[in-house]
Formats: C-alpha cells, sequence, structure tokens
C-alpha cells in the first residue's frame, strides 16, 4: 500500500513526457547570473558532448583568492607556492606531470615522484594496498586506467578554457553549468592532489585517500577508480546543474506561527533508500561545508552519496560554507556505483551508468538533489529550544522552496536529517521537515531507514494533523510550546498529538 502511495505521488515526476515540460528555464529570470561553461547556442542535443567556450582560446581569470572565482589548479597564486621537490612554478609541474602520466605510468613509483614535483607530502599508500593481492595484469590494468586519468587533466586545455564562478553565499551567480566531461577533468585534478586547500571551502583533493592509512581509503578509491573507468571507457554527453539559494526573508518565531499553508501528504516508508525515489528532490544531509568528510574517512549518507555520484564532488570546488539560510542544489549528477553496508563497513558495488537515462532540455540527467546542513548537536538535550527549531525551520525551507516564478515543486525525499552523526532527534527533525515541505507545497515522502516503527508512528501523528486540519505556522507553535512545556521523557509526537486532539 505504502509503495503504490509513493508511486502515485511520484507519477507525474518519474514521467519522461512531463519531464521536459516542467523543468526550470535556464537561464532563470531571477536577476542573478546563470553561468554556462559550454557552448549551448544551438541547444543541447544527445548525439554531441557540448563544448566548452570559448572555443578557441583560454580566457582564465586567474586570481585565486577572488572569491568569486573557483580555485582551479592553474590560477596565478597557486603557481607560486611551491610545495614540491622541485622550485619551478607549481603550474608547470602539473602539466609536466600529467602529460607524463598520460603517456603512461609505469609504476607506483613513478607516480609518486611525479607528484612530488609539486607536492612532496603525496605518498600511493592506498593504490600500494591495493595492489598487494593483484594480479600483474590487474595491476596494469590499474596503471593503465591512472594513466586515462591524467589523459582527462590533459585535456583541460580544451574543456577548461574559460575561469569559472564560484558560488559563495550571497554571490550574485545563482548557478554554474557545465558538461559531464568538464566534470570530469576537474575530478582528475584532485585526482592528483593538485588544487590548494582554500579558506572556507572543503578541501576539494583526494590527497587523504592516497596518503593516509585508514581501511576507508581502499574502498573509497574502488569507487573513484569506477566512475573514471566508467567515463573514461565511454563519456557520457549530459551536463550537470549546480546552484545556491537561501531564504533571506527577516522572519522570526512570530512570522512562522502566522503561516497558513495546509500540511502536505507525508509518505513514510522503512523500504527504500532516498536515493531510490526517482522524479523527488532527494535531500543531502549535508555538512556546513559541503560534502562533508568525503574526503577523509567519513562515509555516512552525505559521504556515500557523493563516493556513488562523484560529479558532486565538484560543488566542494564551487561552494563555500553554507550558513544557516543556505542550500546547494545540484541537479543531473548520475549514479556510477552502488554500495553495501555503512559508515566503517561501506563497500563498493560496481554498477553500469545508465548511458539511456531520460535528460531535460540541457542535458541534465533526472537526479535533484539538494544539500542542507542541520545543526550538530554534541549533547541531545541541547536540540529543545524555540531558536534551533527556528534554525532548522529557515535551513529546511531555504532548501526546499520553489524557484522563483515557477511551478517546480517535485515531491520531497527525506529521511532521518539531522538524527544521525548530529545528534536530532527524529520526531521534532519530521515536523521540521513537513512544515517547510508544506510551506513549499511539496509533499514529503520520508524513508525511515528500515525503521518500521517510526514510519508507523509518523504516519499516526500525520494522520491526526491531517484529521484536525492543522495547519504549518500551527505546527510549528506546538512545537515552541513542546520545547517551553516539555514533561521529561515526553516525545514530540505524544505532546503534538495529545495538544491537537485537545483542541490545540
Ligand atoms: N536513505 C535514507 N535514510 C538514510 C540513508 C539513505 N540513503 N542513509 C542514512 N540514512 P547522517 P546527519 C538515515 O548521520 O545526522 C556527514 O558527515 C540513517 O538513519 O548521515 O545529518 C555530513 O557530511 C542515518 O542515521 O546525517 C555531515 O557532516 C540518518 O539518516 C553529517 O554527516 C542520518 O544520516 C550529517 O549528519
Amino acid at each position: 500500500q505504502r509503495k503504490d502511495a509513493i508511486r502515485g505521488c511520484t507519477s507525474l515526476w518519474r514521467g519522461e513526457e512531463s519531464y521536459a515540460n516542467v523543468e526550470k528555464p535556464w537561464p532563470s529570470a531571477r536577476g542573478r547570473t546563470n553561468f554556462c561553461w559550454f557552448d549551448l547556442s544551438e541547444g543541447w542535443s544527445e548525439d554531441t558532448t557540448p563544448k566548452a567556450v570559448p572555443v578557441d582560446h583560454v580566457d582564465w581569470h586567474f586570481n585565486y583568492y577572488e572569491n568569486e572565482w573557483a580555485a582551479l589548479p592553474f590560477s596565478e597564486q597557486q603557481k607560486h607556492r611551491s610545495l614540491g621537490t622541485s622550485s619551478r612554478p607549481r603550474d608547470e609541474l602539473i602539466a609536466e606531470a600529467m602529460l607524463s602520466f598520460s603517456n603512461g605510468v609505469r609504476d607506483l613509483e613513478e607516480l609518486e615522484t611525479g607528484i612530488r614535483t609539486y607536492w612532496r607530502d603525496f605518498r600511493a599508500v592506498t593504490l600500494r594496498k591495493m595492489v598487494k593481492d593483484q594480479s600483474e595484469e590487474e595491476i596494469a590494468e590499474l596503471l593503465e586506467t591512472i594513466s586515462k586519468i591524467a589523459g582527462l587533466a590533459v585535456r583541460a586545455k580544451h574543456l577548461v578554457t574559460k575561469s569559472l564562478p564560484a558560488l559563495v553565499s550571497g554571490s550574485s551567480v545563482e548557478s554554474v553549468t557545465m558538461s559531464q566531461e568538464q566534470a570530469s577533468c576537474l575530478l582528475a585534478y584532485a585526482f592528483f592532489c593538485t588544487v590548494l586547500p582554500r579558506p572556507n571551502f572543503n578541501h576539494f583533493s583526494f590527497h587523504l585517500w592516497h596518503t593516509q592509512r585508514a581501511p576507508i581509503y581502499v574502498e573509497k578509491m574502488k569507487f573513484i577508480l569506477h566512475y573514471f573507468r566508467t567515463v573514461v571507457d565511454e563519456m557520457p554527453r549530459g551536463t550537470l546543474t549546480f546552484s545556491r539559494q537561501a531564504y533571506r526573508e527577516q522572519v522570526n518565531e512570530a512570522s512562522f506561527c502566522a503561516w497558513t499553508e495546509p500540511l502536505s501528504e507525508l509518505y513514510a516508508t522503512p523500504e527504500g533508500l532516498i536515493e531510490e525515489m526517482e522524479g523527488c528532490l532527494q535531500v543531502d544531509f549535508a555538512n556546513e561545508y559541503i560534502g562533508g568528510g568525503v574526503t577523509n574517512t567519513g562515509a555516512v549518507q552525505e559521504e556515500i552519496r557523493f563516493m556513488c555520484c562523484p560529479e558532486m564532488f565538484v560543488s566542494m570546488l564551487l561552494c563555500d560554507h553554507m550558513d544557516y539560510r543556505d542550500a546547494i542544489l545540484i541537479q543531473g549528477a548520475q549514479q556510477y556505483s552502488a554500495y553495501e553496508g555503512y559508515a566503517s563497513s561501506l563497500r563498493h558495488v560496481p554498477m553500469e551508468l545508465r548511458r539511456d537515462e531520460p535528460r531535460d532540455q540541457f542535458g541534465r540527467a533526472r537526479s535533484y538533489l539538494v544539500a542542507i546542513d542541520a545543526h550538530c548537536y554534541q549533547n541531545k538535550a541541547s536540540q529543545y529550544k524555540s531558536r534551533f527549531i527556528t534554525r532548522e525551520l529557515i535551513k529546511a525551507y531555504a532548501g526546499f522552496m520553489p524557484t522563483e516564478g515557477q511551478d517546480n515543486v517535485r515531491p520531497i525525499a527525506t529521511g532521518n536529517w539531522g538524527c544521525g552523526v548530529f545528534n536530532g532527534d527524529k520526531e521534532l527533525k519530521s515536523l521540521i521537515q513537513l512544515i517547510a515541505a508544506s510551506k513549499a507545497g511539496r509533499p514529503m515522502i520520508y524513508v525511515t531507514f528500515q525503521d518500521e516503527r517510526f514510519a508507523d508512528q509518523l504516519d499516526e501523528v500525520a494522520e491526526v494533523l491531517k484529521a484536525f486540519k492543522v495547519k504549518t505556522g500551527q505546527l510549528f507553535n506546538l512545537l515552541v510550546q513542546f520545547v517551553e512545556e516539555r514533561q521529561p521523557k515526553q516525545g514530540v509526537f505524544d505532546f503534538v498529538r495529545a495538544s491537537v486532539q485537545a483542541g490545540l
């Protein structure tokens, strides 16, 4: 029954025909810039790979510290930072190493010597661990893959012909669209540890995977190598859009209490995973620095999603730290790998890329993600304060709010946002997300991660709210009352149900 209800709710958004008609027009009419890294003058077509613009020359703004540009490895300041065994300009050393690797990598020592010219701490610890149990053919295949990854980096002069604006908090650039090929080229630079850390950004580099000993790095390396093998085998022709939105209205508790939207349909399910909810806007349980611990040992919801859909990594190069009003949207990131296990038991499961994935008129596959970071509570008890309810509601609504002037309200697929590593209370967070989804006019699918009991409890409380026609503002008010009047051990659902049944 639950499955049927979810299929019914998402049917419009899964339908291929309706898909092209409901997507965000591009560029948007909002007055902010929508940057496209490739030539869209003749539209996108399935048969050709998008070409970078400008096509005939390179036009980079080099200033790496200027906030509005992404820190590409060839930027001016990076050039003169000598972090390797050679004091020659860094960009030259990187270009030289990439060219040499692309012509073949004999062994891992050659890889180490090449990378150390621009980054002296490099050691291929994880790759060495991997080759230990491999046959000669497997080792040769691995070295060939590494060489082909370098080939992607070498293609930068055709693919990275213009600087890339950063999507920093409050900037006038709303979105950046690039081809999957351009994304793969950037990922190749991350693989070879060429991008330097930048204040306020997560570090777009896989150097810890290469150089540190934690067992998870072997697994992470398998995900990324599988991605590279897939794209070098046949480059996907699609595109991706990264955008940033913020809910900047002046709001306070009183204004939330005045919200009058009816509550949306809520579908709780213990089965499936967020990433399986096709056609929905799927929530990434993010860190304020998007990607969280993905380039170190982190391996929970956000990191796993990045590992399966590596094009998401580009958001770390583009987006700085999110403040409490910010959300990051990623459209078109395809899934290259599946997984088993979770956290330290995470295992890579290879899968075939869906090459026939339907795309919109701009070439983006049907994958919609929104990254929102919950508040992290060191101590679980500290979350029961009205200012935290307000903070989480602003954040969730920043992610769920429809893009201006559009009818783009696909259902939200979410779950225990902020309730794993970040220690949140599921009952409280689920209702906060329901208020945000309702304000945005979106149905909400809530995946309880195999917790049948919680799915039943959530269904039950949603039934009561529906029966008594509770509005968004009223529910918010109840949550605030809950934290103010809370009895020890009383749960949010019990309080809300009792209050509603007693006549609010
Ligand atoms: N589908 C549905 N539910 C899931 C899935 C999934 N694929 N994976 C996990 N869950 P967590 P947080 C459930 O801890 O607390 C990262 O490092 C499962 O019940 O990832 O918001 C970020 O970068 C799990 O316990 O999210 C941040 O730094 C719960 O969702 C930080 O973790 C919460 O998953 C965010 O922590």
